[in-house]
């Protein structure tokens, strides 16, 4: 399990921009969002450097957690 906290995800389209930018790297990830906290989960077999890269390239700013 991966974790980001994602202060400018905001919304559902946010939300749903973030999942879609994950699952172009895994198709096969599972991603659990909670907008109001601003955190991603994430189970994917993808390395924690490319989801936060990912992440950061659909537009947002993710820290991960440890
Ligand atoms: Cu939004």
């Amino acid at each position: 399990m991966i974790q980001f906290q994602v202060n400018d995800m905001t919304c559902g389209h946010c939300a749903a921009t973030i999942t879609k930018a994950v699952k172009a790297l895994d198709e096969g990830a599972r991603v659990d969002i909670d907008i109001a906290a601003h955190r991603v989960q994430i189970d994917s077999a993808s390395a924690r450097d490319a989801l936060e890269q990912a992440i950061r390239t659909a537009g947002y700013t993710p820290q991960a957690l440890p």
